[in-house]
């Protein structure tokens, strides 16, 4: 298997994230975003959506979401399981990640995106061509601040997001609030809950 990625992107780093809590190492090609090499034709035949991180099974098949990439990668490497220890917390582990995607990543890329030349015409991963629609600035500012307001609250007197141990909801999490900071947001002092537990995974992963 291949996984293509671009460590420094949010979506990627769930992923690499994952493999560095569980200690594996997979076969990796950089795809450099900033040179938009995620639109050549190498790459668009493998995932046409031009997205990051695409992993490639042995048989061809391609997952080509971060949520799939690291459900496979934890079925195929069970050991330090990142989906519960049940299938409750499964489920809730995944309906989690589904939620920071679409609260927080969403959010802050829509902070990103709509501005400045940078996404011009780009304000969505992939190839079509879209208008930057600037009042989703704010909106997407204002989302940030109720999501991170919610997470923190949501964490009170918890160590984790599901159950008693790391999952990836917690993982998912952890990159997002990294997320913020592209677009200069910091966990405000009001939420000394999640600034506490941010600098709990930062110590845990170390970078
Ligand atoms: N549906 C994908 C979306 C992943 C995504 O948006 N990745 C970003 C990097 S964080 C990307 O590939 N962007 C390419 C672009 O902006 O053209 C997933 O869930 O993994």
């Amino acid at each position: 298997m291949k996984l293509y990625t671009f460590s420094a992107a949010p979506n990627p780093r769930r992923v690499g994230l994952l493999l560095k809590y569980k200690g594996i190492n997979v076969d990796t090609q950089e795809v450099d975003l900033m040179s938009k090499a995620q639109f050549s034709e190498s790459f668009c035949a493998i995932n046409p959506r031009s997205t990051l991180p695409t992993l490639v099974l042995d048989d061809g098949t391609v997952l080509s979401d971060t949520i799939a990439i690291c459900v496979y990668l934890d079925a195929m490497y069970p050991e330090r399981g990142l989906f519960g220890s049940n299938d409750v917390e499964r489920a809730q582990v995944i309906g989690r990640c589904h939620q920071i995607f679409f609260e927080g990543f969403a959010a802050v890329a829509d902070v990103l995106r709509n501005q400045g030349d940078a996404f011009k015409d780009r304000p969505l991963p992939g190839p079509l061509p879209m208008p930057q629609i600037p009042q989703l600035v704010e909106r997407g500012n204002l989302r940030i601040g109720a999501f991170v307001e919610t997470m923190n609250s949501e964490l009170t007197g918890r160590e984790f997001l599901v159950g008693s141990s790391l999952s990836q909801a917690d993982i998912d999490l952890y990159v997002v609030l990294g997320f913020c900071g592209w677009v200069k947001r910091k966990i405000p002092d009001t939420c000394l809950v999640l600034q506490a537990w941010f600098a709990s995974m930062k110590a845990r992963f170390g970078e």
